[in-house]
């Protein structure tokens, strides 16, 4: 496998630097949110450094891996927004060599979540949104919400998420909002 070094240095040649920047505080605040719920701290720490690590690829090379790719063509209405999780893994393990099923699993369902997502998903998908630099309403809610319950802290997320898509008159992605159906049985 690669180094950390190696795999930061491949990370910082597909990003501009306010996107790496933000790579490296969710790799943070990943490990930490491992630490306080018993998971793997490195494992977690990975999957945060790289979890954006596809955003900035070009929506022609996306466009062309989807039609050709054992994808759902139904993705193509979407943009780099939902595509950089789902279809950005086949990147990561790709240019970055990224082997662990766990930790690709986490990047693919960091931006809609996934109606069984993980501990270690759950994880992935919070620390992109309370990595230090994002102080709205909701995400210092979910901070919060946080230190005690990382399901509740991801349903805060989901509903945000959901909202703004709504307001701004977005196409919501059907796992998004099943994502959301299932969390909120799961916490009654
Ligand atoms: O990559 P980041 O900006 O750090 O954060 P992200 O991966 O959580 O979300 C990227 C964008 O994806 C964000 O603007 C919201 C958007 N998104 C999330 N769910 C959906 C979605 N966009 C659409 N159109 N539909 C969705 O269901
Ligand atoms: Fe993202
Ligand atoms: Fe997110
Ligand atoms: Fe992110």
């Amino acid at each position: 496998g690669k180094t950390r070094d190696e795999i930061v240095r491949l990370l910082q040649k597909r990003l501009d630097e306010v996107r790496f920047q933000h790579c490296l505080r969710v790799e943070k605040t990943a490990r930490e949110l491992a630490r306080r719920y018993h998971e793997d701290v490195d494992r977690a720490g990975l999957a945060g450094l790289l979890h954006d690590y596809a955003k900035q690829i070009p929506v022609a090379d996306y466009r062309q891996l989807i039609k050709t790719g054992p994808y759902d063509p139904a993705l193509l209405v979407y943009g780099r927004g939902v595509w950089h999780g789902v279809v950005g893994i086949a990147y990561i393990e790709r240019e970055v060599g990224i082997t662990d099923k766990r930790v690709l699993q986490a990047i693919a369902r960091h931006t809609t979540g996934d109606p069984e997502m993980t501990p270690l998903d759950e994880i992935i998908f919070l620390a992109d949104f309370i990595e230090p630099a994002r102080t709205l309403d909701s995400e210092k809610q979910a901070r919060k919400a946080a230190k005690t319950d990382l399901t509740e802290a991801t349903l805060i997320e989901l509903s945000s998420t959901l909202t703004y898509l709504v307001g701004a008159r977005k196409l919501i992605f059907p796992k998004t909002l099943d994502t959301y159906n299932a969390l909120l049985q799961r916490s009654e």
